[in-house]
């Protein structure tokens, strides 16, 4: 596959944005997890802190057309596709205003209109429904794309092996993103999965690759040239992204469980590696932005995040009988 989307990336145009985007999805979590701590929050959030360069990288190539679906650490995927985050931080609060009316919530974040075609709280769910959208992409004969993002946990279901194969036969428009965060909830991927998840689609001789989930230059590129591959009718890639959350499986995570599930020290090896970081350190040293340009983006992403948190704090509760237009309206009718 040939691709010209590595010159691209040198260009600061294509590289601010890399990181405005990094940085809001990372401002917002931080957040969040300030929100829940002061019980604020209505129900759980499990935060995307520490991967935020895949889902980053990955939305820099899709278009609102395209359609993405996520899991339920979806925050990340939702802002990387061009989600509100004064509408994701409303379906947090549980508010009305949210994305999703309030009935939704963190693990259900979607918006159709920007082709997030939502979080899920089953894990793996996201991958069939990436198929069909996939399908319909192509009997529509245009050059939409699907991505699934899903997790290591989530390539233990068998829904990976059977959309890795439905979507291997039809040639689908499809790129399987498992962000490989080396956890499934509190189980170490490595006493619950066995070889290597990119082993398994590359039985299916598809394109696939194993990159640097924290480089998001690395994700860029890669993504790139399975977005071209896709768009051009040649069918279905996997990309491996491995990464680790820094946070916990979700944040109130410390408030039940009883024993540790990985050290301090490994959380403090993955510190020096935050993509964040990373990105910034390499910005600054390649002399492509300095600090003053550096601080007004954390200043113009903290304002943001300040506006929506606040129109989600002053926004009104959900409607609790919404539920019953949403779910009964024939019965009701
Ligand atoms: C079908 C299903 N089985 C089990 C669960 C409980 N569960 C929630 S998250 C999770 C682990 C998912 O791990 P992974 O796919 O690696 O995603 P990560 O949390 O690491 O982002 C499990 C088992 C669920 N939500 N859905």
């Amino acid at each position: 596959m040939k691709s010209d989307v590595g010159n691209l990336a040198l260009t600061k145009d294509a590289l601010v944005p890399l990181l405005r985007q990094m940085l809001l999805i990372r401002r917002v979590e931080e957040r969040l997890s300030a929100d829940f701590h002061a019980g604020k929050l209505p129900g759980a959030v499990h935060l995307y802190i520490g991967q935020e360069a895949v889902a980053a990288g990955v939305c820099a190539h899709l278009r609102d057309s395209d359609t993405i679906t996520s899991t339920h650490r979806g925050h990340g995927h939702f802002l990387a596709k061009g989600g509100s985050p004064r509408a994701m931080m409303a379906e947090i609060w549980g508010k009305k205003t949210g994305i999703c009316r309030g009935m939704g919530g963190s693990m259900h974040v979607a918006d159709v209109s920007k082709g997030i075609l939502g979080a899920n709280g089953i894990v793996a769910a996201g991958l069939a429904i990436t198929a069909g959208s996939a399908f319909a992409a192509m009997l529509d004969k245009g050059d939409r794309v699907a991505v699934s993002f899903f997790g290591d946990g989530a390539a233990n279901q068998g829904t990976f092996m059977e959309t890795l194969n439905v979507a291997t036969l039809w040639k689908l428009p499809m790129i399987f993103v498992c962000e490989n965060n080396r956890f499934s909830e509190f189980s170490p991927a490595a006493t619950v999965t066995s070889g290597e998840i990119i082993d398994r689609a590359r039985a299916f001789k598809i394109p696939c690759a194993s990159v640097d989930g924290n480089d998001v230059l690395a994700i860029w590129r890669a993504t790139g040239i399975a977005v071209e591959h896709a768009r051009k009718g040649d069918g279905p890639s996997f990309i491996e992204a491995h990464t680790y959350r820094l946070h916990g499986h979700l944040e109130a995570e410390k408030s039940f469980l009883k024993s540790t599930y990985r050290e301090s020290a490994e959380i403090e090896e993955w510190r020096q590696r935050d993509p964040v970081q990373r990105f910034k350190n390499h910005l600054c040293g390649e002399r492509i932005c300095d600090d003053g340009e550096i601080e007004a983006l954390e200043a113009e992403i903290a304002d943001i995040v300040e506006d929506a948190a606040k129109f989600a704090e002053a926004s009104e509760p959900a409607d609790p009988e919404l539920v019953f237009e949403i779910m009964f309206h024939e019965q009701r009718a």
